[in-house]
């Protein structure tokens, strides 16, 4: 048995998104997102499912925030729904949406819970993406307002703001898969430079708000990326994806800069046009308080012919792990080293930010309920291990300052809709009843000795 003990006041948390658990799609005034728009259309959302409903967590906020008091969490990640604020992205607000947000932050205060406000966890208004979403510098332009309304509004009570979260999803796979209502990626890789512009230009908008009490940064989604084989073709092929899916977004919310190795690939394969030297300097003149960093798996990259390094549709799609490899309900590979590896290296590499963890966790088959607890041993395994993992890395000198777990409960998981269960808490969407897990209880007791005794 190994005793595990985190830093004094180390923030523990669990995180949501506003599409995934709240529900009330369509009322007192909130204007419809890209994501009612696709679960509304036939064929996209397994099971036909949509978040109209989620976990009614509108409704609920208070009993939710209770469960949170009543788990220990320090601090609770959630997002905006932007269209719920600016019904059409931009203008008229609705004080009702506002209403509702002030309530949640108001009652996560008086419980002692840190709110973590992220202010696009991918619910773009419907009306912005008629006008070219994040290939649109007037949807730049309309988020820097909404930012701007946010912190003046809410500044005085939310001192944690995230201004995008995993921009390589949604302005990358989503541009891939065509939730925009297109599906080209070089389009997608090119809103990459907006999101980044627009990140800026928030944090620009947040110090001139007046609250310089508080902290900004980004969320990214970042792996640990592994050379099969020590064969230079898969070392080679490690060094591209990293590029992209990690460098390609950390480089410029840190230095100001895309990666040189990657910028003539995508210049060459997808028409990537030469970055304005304005927009840059953007970046540089406002550089974030802290960088959030979503993981959950590692990516290993093996590439067959010296071709396959120019195909890169073929180096990223992701790819099921081999066999014997243990594995989440996702398919998703379990490799604590893997975030202890990813922690170090963004450390070194970046100047030392402070990091949070905003996302880690697992989907697991958890259906067995014995004395009204669920048995999900698989997720409280999976945490023990990662959690761990950080500690090392906080060991090593890694400035991490907390650790937010996905997800206080099961919620619409995107295009998988409800088929996978990532929360701690267990939803029965029939009755809307929460249930806790085994792994809520074990958390209860980590956060509360800020620690824990580590089996193996
Ligand atoms: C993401 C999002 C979350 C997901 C979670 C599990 O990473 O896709 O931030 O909204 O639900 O990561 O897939």
């Amino acid at each position: 048995m190994k005793k595990i003990e985190y830093p004094k006041g180390f923030i523990w948390g669990a995180a949501t998104s506003s599409y995934q658990i709240e529900g009330a799609w369509n009322q007192d005034g909130k204007g419809e997102s890209i994501w009612d728009a696709a679960s509304h259309t036939p064929g996209t959302i397994k099971n036909g499912d949509t978040g109209d409903v989620a976990c009614d967590h509108y409704h609920r906020y208070k009993e939710d925030v209770k469960l949170m008091k009543d788990i220990g969490l320090k601090a609770y990640r959630f997002s905006i729904a932007w269209p719920r604020i600016f019904p059409l992205g931009k203008g008229k607000i609705n004080n009702k949406g506002v209403e509702f947000y002030d309530n949640l932050v108001n009652e996560l205060i008086a419980n002692d819970i840190e709110p973590c406000v992220t202010l696009y966890h991918w619910d773009l208004p419907s009306e912005l993406n008629k006008v070219g979403a994040w290939e649109s510098r007037e949807v730049v332009n309309a988020f820097v307002d909404y930012a701007k309304f946010m912190f003046n509004h809410f500044g005085d009570r939310v001192k944690n703001w995230i201004t995008f979260n995993e921009p390589l999803v949604f302005a990358v796979w989503f541009y891939f898969f065509g939730i925009y209502g297109k599906k080209d990626i070089a389009s997608g890789i090119r809103a990459t430079h907006l999101v980044n512009v627009a990140h800026a230009k928030a944090i620009e908008a947040y110090r001139s708000s007046g609250y310089s009490d508080g902290q900004i940064g980004i969320t990214l989604n970042l792996n640990s990326i592994y050379p099969k084989t020590n064969s230079s073709l898969d070392v080679e092929g490690a060094k591209i994806v990293d590029g992209v899916i990690n460098r390609w977004f950390l480089d410029p919310v840190f230095k100001a800069e895309y990666p040189s190795d990657i910028v003539p690939i995508f210049e060459k394969e997808l028409n990537f046009p030469p970055i304005p030297k304005d927009d840059l300097k953007i970046l540089e003149e406002n550089p974030m308080d802290f960088i959030g960093i979503n993981n959950y798996s590692c990516t290993r990259v093996g590439v067959k012919k010296p071709e396959d390094l120019n195909d890169l549709g073929k180096l990223l799609l992701p790819k099921r792990p081999e066999k014997g490899v243990e594995v989440s309900e996702m398919g998703w590979e379990v490799y604590p080293d893997g975030l202890y590896d990813l922690l170090k290296r963004v450390y070194n590499d970046y100047n030392h930010p402070l990091i949070y963890i905003t996302e880690n966790g697992m989907a697991c088959k958890d259906d067995i309920i014995v004395d009204n607890i669920v048995q999900d041993d698989d997720r409280l395994s999976y945490l023990e291990r990662y959690f761990e993992a950080a500690h090392r890395a906080i060991s090593d000198g890694v400035n991490l300052k907390g650790y937010f777990v996905w997800s206080l409960m099961d919620n619409f998981e995107w295009i998988e809709g409800y088929s996978k269960r990532f929360g701690i808490i267990r939803v029965n969407f029939e009755t809307q009843e929460r249930i806790w897990k085994k792994s809520a209880l074990w958390y209860k007791e980590v956060i509360r000795d800020n620690g824990f005794n580590m089996k193996k």
